[in-house]
C-alpha cells in the first residue's frame, strides 16, 4: 500500500517533470528571450553562472569552456560537484533534479551570492530541454558519476558510477547540444561572443581562471586569470586611449554582507565609459550601486578642489557630467538579494545600496587624493575644462535655439522632406553626395521618404566636443532633421523618423563617411541607436540580367548562389554596379530604397564595450591601434557592425 503511494507520487512528479520541460520547449522565448544566436550562447551562460556560482562560494578555481567539433559546448569546472544524493523531494538523484526540474537550481543553493538570482538563472533544465542531448560528469568521493538526457532532458538512465577517479578530484562537468529545430537560425558557436564574456568573468572575479578552447579550429584558445580583478579591467578598456595620470585608483569593501569594488581612471578623451555590475551581470540602466559612487565621486572632488584653493568662490562647482568626462571606470557590487527594476530589468534597484557605495568609495577616494596631490590636482583641471565648456556649449545651444537654427519649421536646408507627419511611418536617408541625394530625391516615395544630402566630411566627434559640433553645419542639420534636440535637451519621443538610413557607397569614402555617421550618433544620440533606429543601406554588388530578367545581389557570394539555380546553357551578363552618384533616381529606387527589395541592416549596440573600443581605435588619436585594427578586420571594415 504504502509503496504504491510512493510509486504514484514518483510517476506524477516525473508527469510533471516533463510537463516543464515541454513548456520550455513549446516557449523558449519566454525563458532565454529569443532563439536567435543571442539565445543560443544563453545557453552557455546558464551553465558557466554554476560554475561562477561555485567560484563565488569559494570552491571553484578553474572553469573551462570548450567548444567542440560539432558545435557542441562542454563547460567544466573544479568545484565540489553537484550533489549526486537522493534529493527527498523528487526521490531522484540531486543532479537529475537540477537537470530536469524547471528552476531547481537556485532554489536549493541558499546563502552566498548567487547569479542566478540576476537575468539569466533560468537554470540547467532550460538547457537540457533545449538540447537534442546532454550529460552531465560529476567527480566525486574517488568515482565519476554520468547521466545523459536526450531529445530535450529525458533521461536515458539513472545517474550511475561509470568509473573511477582520484580520491581528491572534484567538479562537474557539462556537455550539450543544442536543437536545431529550436535554433533555426544558427547553431553555430561565435567564439568572439564567448571570449568577451568569459574575459569580462575573469575581470570581475579577481583570481578565477577562465579558459576557451575551439576545437573547430587547430590550436585556438584563450585563458584569463586576472589578479588585479576590474584595475585590470579599467587598464585595458584604456589601452587605446591615453590616461591623464599614472595609478588606477581601487577600492574594496564590505558592508552587511554586500561587497563593493570600484576602479576607475581618467583618459584625453572627452566621452566617459562607465560599467556596472550586480554578480557579475552588467547593469546598463545603472542604479544604486552606480548613483552613491557617482553621488561620491562628485562631492569628494568638490570638496578637494575647493579645500585647496582649486576652486575659487566665484567658479560654478562640478556637476555630475563635468567628473565624468574622460572617465574609466567599473562599479562591482556583490549582493545576496538583488532587486532590478527599469525598463529592461538592469537597473539596481536596492536602496541600501546608494549609502553602501557612497561610504566605501568616498574613504578610499578622498585618502587616495590626499596622498598623490599631483595627480588630484590633474583630475580636477579636467572637470574644471569640462565644466566650463559644458558652460559654453549651452551657451551656443541657447544661441542656436533662438536664431531658431534647431526648429525644424524654420528649416528650409537641404532636407527634402517627406509629407507624413507619423514619426512611425516616417524613414530619413542620410544619402553620400550630392548626385546620389538627387536621383534619391526623384526616386523616393515622398509620403514616407525625406532624403538628407551630405555633402562635406562629417566632422570626428571622438576628438571634439558637443560645443564643437554644434558649430559643424552638417551635423546641425543632422540634429536639427531628427528633432531630437541634442546633449541636455535630447528627448527621443520627439524623433520624427522611425528609421534613419545610412546611404553611402560600397567603398572605402563610403565606410569612413559612416563610421563617421555612427560615431556621431553613438556619441551624441546612442538612445537612438539603443532603440534600433539606425540602418545601413545595402546597394548591391552586381546585377545580372538574362533574357528579360534582371536580378540585383548584394555580394560575390550571392552572385555565385544565384548563378548556380540558372539553367546550364542559360546565356547571361554580369555588371559590376555603379557607385550611387551614377544610378539613375529609378535603379537606386529599385535597388536601395524600394521597401519591398531593399536590403536594410539595422545597425545594434549589443556590446557597449566593444563598440567604445571600436571607436576608440578607430576615431582616436592613437595610429597604432587604429592601423592593427583595420589589418585586423580588413575583410570586414566595410560591413563594420558596432
Ligand atoms: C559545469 C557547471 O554546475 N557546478 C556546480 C553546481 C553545483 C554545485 C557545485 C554545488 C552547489 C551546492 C552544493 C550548493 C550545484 N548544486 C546545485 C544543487 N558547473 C556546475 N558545482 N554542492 C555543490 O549550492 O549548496 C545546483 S548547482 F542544487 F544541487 F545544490
Amino acid at each position: 500500500m504504502n509503496d504504491e503511494k510512493v510509486e504514484k507520487e514518483y510517476d506524477s512528479s516525473s508527469i510533471q517533470v516533463l510537463e516543464g520541460l515541454e513548456a520550455v520547449r513549446k516557449r523558449p522565448g519566454m525563458y532565454i528571450g529569443t532563439t536567435s544566436s543571442r539565445g543560443l550562447h544563453h545557453l552557455v551562460w546558464e551553465i558557466v553562472d554554476n560554475a561562477i556560482d561555485e567560484a563565488l562560494a569559494g570552491y571553484c578555481t578553474h572553469i573551462e569552456v570548450e567548444i567542440g567539433k560539432e558545435n557542441t559546448i562542454t563547460v567544466k569546472d573544479n568545484g565540489r560537484g553537484v550533489p549526486v544524493e537522493i534529493h527527498p523531494k523528487t526521490g531522484k538523484s540531486t543532479v537529475e533534479t537540477v537537470y530536469t526540474v524547471l528552476h531547481a537550481g537556485g532554489k536549493f543553493g541558499g546563502g552566498g551570492y548567487k547569479v542566478s538570482g540576476g537575468l539569466h538563472g533560468v537554470g540547467a533544465s532550460v538547457v537540457n530541454a533545449l538540447s537534442l542531448w546532454m550529460e552531465v560528469r560529476v567527480y566525486k568521493h574517488g568515482n565519476v558519476y554520468f547521466q545523459r538526457y536526450e531529445n530535450g532532458g529525458h533521461p536515458v538512465e539513472d545517474l550511475k558510477i561509470i568509473d573511477k577517479c582520484d580520491e581528491d578530484r572534484t567538479g562537474t562537468t557539462v556537455t550539450f547540444k543544442p536543437d536545431p529545430e529550436i535554433f533555426e537560425e544558427t547553431t553555430i558557436f561565435d567564439y568572439e561572443v564567448l571570449k568577451t564574456r568569459l574575459r569580462e568573468l575573469a575581470f570581475l572575479n579577481r583570481g578565477l581562471r577562465i579558459s576557451l578552447y575551439d576545437l573547430r579550429e587547430d590550436d585556438k584558445k584563450d585563458s584569463f586569470c586576472y589578479e588585479g580583478g576590474i584595475s585590470e579591467y579599467v587598464a585595458m578598456l584604456n589601452k587605446d586611449k591615453k590616461p591623464i595620470h599614472d595609478t588606477i585608483i581601487d577600492c574594496m569593501g564590505v558592508e552587511n554582507d554586500i561587497s563593493l569594488e570600484v576602479a576607475l581612471q581618467y583618459n584625453e578623451s572627452y566621452n566617459s565609459s562607465i560599467y556596472s555590475f550586480v554578480n557579475n551581470i552588467n547593469t546598463p540602466e545603472g542604479g544604486t550601486h552606480e548613483d552613491g559612487v557617482r553621488r561620491a565621486l562628485t562631492r569628494i572632488l568638490n570638496k578637494y578642489a575647493t579645500a585647496n584653493g582649486l576652486l575659487k568662490n566665484n567658479d560654478d562647482s562640478l556637476t555630475g557630467d563635468d567628473v565624468k568626462e574622460g572617465l574609466t571606470m567599473i562599479v562591482s557590487i556583490k549582493h545576496p538579494n538583488p532587486q532590478f527594476e527599469g525598463q529592461t530589468k538592469t537597473k539596481l534597484g536596492n536602496s541600501e545600496c546608494r549609502g553602501i557605495s557612497d561610504r566605501i568609495f568616498s574613504a578610499a577616494f578622498e585618502r587616495f587624493l590626499m596622498e598623490n596631490p599631483d595627480q588630484a590636482r590633474i583630475i580636477i583641471e579636467k572637470s574644471m575644462t569640462a565644466s566650463r565648456a559644458r558652460v559654453a556649449a549651452k551657451r551656443a545651444r541657447e544661441l542656436t535655439r533662438r536664431k531658431g537654427d534647431l526648429d525644424v519649421t524654420n528649416f528650409y536646408g537641404k532636407l527634402s522632406d517627406c509629407k507624413s507627419k507619423d514619426p512611425s511611418e516616417c524613414e530619413i536617408f542620410l544619402v553620400e553626395g550630392d548626385s546620389a541625394g538627387g536621383s534619391a530625391i526623384k526616386g523616393r516615395n515622398s509620403m514616407t521618404q525625406a532624403i538628407l544630402p551630405l555633402r562635406g566630411k562629417i566632422l570626428n566627434v571622438e576628438k571634439a566636443r558637443l560645443d564643437r559640433a554644434l558649430a559643424n553645419e552638417e551635423i546641425r542639420t543632422i540634429i536639427t532633421a531628427f528633432g531630437t534636440g541634442i546633449g541636455d535637451d535630447f528627448d527621443l519621443s520627439k524623433l520624427r523618423y522611425d528609421k534613419i538610413i545610412i546611404m553611402t557607397d560600397a567603398d572605402v569614402d563610403g565606410s569612413h563617411i559612416r563610421v563617421l555617421l555612427l560615431t556621431l550618433f553613438y556619441r551624441f544620440f546612442r538612445p537612438i541607436v539603443e532603440a534600433g533606429h539606425v540602418y545601413a543601406a545595402q546597394p548591391p554588388l552586381f546585377v545580372i540580367k538574362h533574357g528579360k530578367n534582371i536580378k540585383y545581389v548584394l555580394n560575390e557570394q550571392e552572385r555565385d548562389e544565384y548563378l548556380a539555380t540558372l539553367a546550364p546553357n542559360t546565356k547571361y551578363d554580369i555588371m559590376r554596379m555603379k557607385g550611387l552618384g551614377e544610378m539613375d533616381a529609378e535603379e537606386l529606387n529599385e535597388t536601395t530604397m524600394d521597401i519591398e527589395k531593399r536590403v536594410l541592416r539595422q545597425i545594434t549596440v549589443d556590446d557597449a564595450m566593444a563598440a567604445d573600443e571600436t571607436f576608440s581605435k578607430l576615431m582616436g588619436d592613437e595610429v597604432a591601434p587604429r592601423r592593427e585594427f583595420i589589418e585586423e578586420n580588413a575583410v570586414y571594415v566595410q560591413n563594420l557592425d558596432i
